[in-house]
């Protein structure tokens, strides 16, 4: 495969501070510098910095992939905007990169710049969220989460929970605050949340999206209170959201917690990489948090050293996730015959 002899220098984000995150740091954007010839070079577009999960993924790709440990990585930031993506994979292929790592900020739209790396002969792994392509054989491999899951163990616990507090299922009134449209992520769990309302009969009153991003959450959740008096469940599609719409809940003179019959709106979440949301989470603000793991650093490493090595490694590649509640009343819950102990957040 082509190296890469001579990059040169541009680009410039402020690095981004990671909120609960310890002292990791996001390295700045990066394209051009002189590498020697014994490191792959590997192009990463990642596709923003909308929230604390999408940080922390940041860091775990650089750390893994860093010079030390054999690769020169050319990181962009797609800025939440597939055409800037489209047009990293362009530079990627252009710059003859020895592999493209692509975190998609959608699943549609994908078949043609996929299909020119295909020609370029560069293998594209996939991490996060997916892409919906009609030939599977323009990328080699995914790691990532697997969202219905994540949904189907949220909605076992409120399931769990209401039956518990003997809270019929017409009086759950939830609204879902939905990541960005499109998104795997956004998908997997919005489906789920219909699916268990459907099954269950909960009163499922609507669905907005936030983005992804604390500021939106905080705005929807504003209008969501204004359209509608009898909310009590809020499903946030992250833990950003969910730390923006407790703010609107609180600022509208109302409690966040698990007493829905009493007059309380319970929040349950996505994450569990926000040190402030696993302190909702443990304070009872947050009634409830499936785990997505965001550390794909190692797991694309290895991936990509099996390519090397010749082998095909398995096409998709599901990481294991906890869920988190610190409320004494639903220890455990089962999904598609697996059961999930409710772990202290
Ligand atoms: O849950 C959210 C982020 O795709 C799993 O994107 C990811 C989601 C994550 O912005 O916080």
């Amino acid at each position: 495969m082509k190296k890469i002899a001579v990059f040169t220098a541009i680009t410039l984000l402020l690095p981004v501070l990671l909120a609960g995150c310890g002292s990791s740091v996001i390295k700045e954007e990066n394209k051009v510098e002189t590498v020697s010839e014994e490191l792959l070079t590997v192009g990463f577009s990642q596709l923003g910095a909308e929230s604390d999960w999408r940080n922390t993924n940041t860091v775990s790709m650089q750390e893994a992939l860093s010079k030390e440990n054999g690769f020169n990585l050319v990181y962009k930031n797609g800025q939440q905007k597939q055409a800037n993506q489209i047009t990293a994979v362009r530079m990627f292929i252009q710059q003859g990169v020895d592999y493209i790592v692509l975190a998609p900020a959608t699943e549609t739209g994908w078949d043609i710049v996929l299909a020119e790396a295909r020609d370029a002969n560069i293998p594209v792994i996939l991490v996060d969220r997916r892409v919906d392509v009609s030939d599977k054989g323009l990328y080699s491999c995914w790691v990532g989460s697997d969202f219905e899951l994540e949904s189907k163990k949220v909605t076992a616990w409120l399931k769990a929970f209401s039956d518990r507090r003997n809270i019929s299922p017409e009086n759950i009134h939830i609204v879902n605050i939905q990541g960005s449209i499109g998104s795997t992520a956004q998908i997997g769990r919005t489906r789920g949340l219909a699916n268990a309302a459907r099954e269950y009969g909960w009163d499922l009153l609507t669905e907005a999206s936030g983005d992804f991003t604390e500021n939106k959450g905080r705005e929807v959740m504003a209008a969501l209170l204004k359209g509608h008096d009898n909310i009590n469940v809020v499903y946030c599609e992250n833990d950003n959201m969910a730390i923006g719409a407790i703010d609107a809940i609180e600022s509208a003179g109302r409690k966040v917690g698990p007493n829905i019959l009493n007059g309380d709106i319970m929040v349950v979440s996505f994450d569990g990489v926000n040190e402030q949301s696993l302190d909702y989470c443990r304070e009872g603000k947050i009634s409830c948090i499936a785990e997505c793991n965001p550390l794909h650093g190692p797991r694309v490493r290895a991936l990509i050293e099996a390519l090397q090595a010749g082998e095909t490694p398995e096409k998709f590649n599901y990481v294991d996730e906890r869920i988190f509640s610190s409320l004494d009343i639903v220890d455990n819950i089962s999904v598609d015959g697996i059961t999930y102990d409710v772990e202290e957040p």
